[in-house]
């Protein structure tokens, strides 16, 4: 469990109430040791952008951290099965907002559990932050999309059969991609497609039977990732921005077999697109 820190064992064994209250104490817990750990106890930050895979290589056209951090020394954040493997986090100012940057995010795969998948938002919103904006590298369904496609997520099919709220947590999701963020995307790249991001656990990719059965349920897009940081996101009050990197097209498309290599040639041939695109948006939120 992610939030040993501060959850006893009688909340863990007690109502779901105490164990949610628990979940927003640890992700203050994290926040407060970033601003411990940069020296600013007063640091608020405007923006969080997560960077799923493909997108790391634009990360450093956002511009010099000012601070840069190991995730795995703030609490609740756990360490890398393998050293020096671990998410970094960093404070970037772009424009006139204060932006936490993570680098790697928990996957559900992982088997920590939902709360450690969403800890990272949930501190951003500790920390001051009121939007979020989620990037993924994923399988595209539209064969216009050939790899390094950047697609704007329009919505979501979370088909994790997972949910990061707990208790009678009935939170609105009609516009969790919202609106208004994807009309200024919109504005600094208009030829931006929009396409249905869905969710499963992975880590396997797809059988072309079940690409067919997504395609039929009307995602465009599929992955491993977002829908249930999207979730707490908006729990948490945060607006959601969401880019997915179509690094390769859905399993069963092209009659070549899915290879990791191609995700992370996809993402360095777009790493140049992704950065001036992440750098033009988030100033204008
Ligand atoms: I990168 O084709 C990436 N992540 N489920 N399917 C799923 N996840 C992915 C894929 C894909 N490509």
């Amino acid at each position: 469990m992610i939030v040993t820190c501060v959850t006893s064992p009688v909340s863990r064994i007690g109502s779901r109430t105490v164990r949610r209250v628990d979940t927003t104490a640890a992700a203050h817990e994290a926040a407060d040791a970033l601003r411990a750990t940069i020296g600013e106890p007063e640091a608020v930050w405007d923006v969080a952008l997560v960077m799923g895979s493909g997108w790391l290589p634009a990360a450093d056209a956002l511009g010099e951290p000012e601070h840069e951090i190991a995730l795995a020394d703030l609490p609740g954040f756990s360490a890398p099965a393998v050293a020096g493997h671990g998410g970094t986090l960093r404070s970037v100012r772009v424009g006139d907002k204060r932006l936490l940057l993570f680098l790697g995010r928990t996957h559900f795969y992982e088997g920590k559990g939902v709360a450690a998948v969403v800890h990272g938002v949930r501190t951003a919103a500790a920390a001051g932050v009121r939007t979020l904006v989620l990037t993924n590298g994923c399988g595209g369904l539209n064969p216009a999309w050939s790899p390094g496609t950047p697609v704007l997520i329009r919505d979501h099919i979370n088909m994790t059969m997972q949910t990061p709220l707990e208790g009678p947590t009935f939170i609105d999701l009609t516009d969790l991609y919202s609106q208004r963020l994807r009309d200024l995307v919109h504005e600094v790249d208009p030829s931006l497609d929009e396409g249905v991001y869905l969710q499963l656990t992975g880590p396997q990719y797809e059988t072309p039977a079940e690409i067919g059965m997504i395609r039929a349920l009307g995602g465009d897009l599929v992955g491993m990732s977002t829908a249930l940081e999207a979730i707490a996101a908006r729990e948490a009050g945060l607006e959601v921005l969401g880019l997915s990197l179509v690094t390769n097209a859905a399993a069963g498309m092209t009659g070549e077999p899915l290879n990791h290599a191609e995700v992370l040639e996809a993402g360095q041939a777009a790493a140049a697109r992704m950065g001036a695109l992440l750098s033009d948006v988030i100033p204008r939120i």
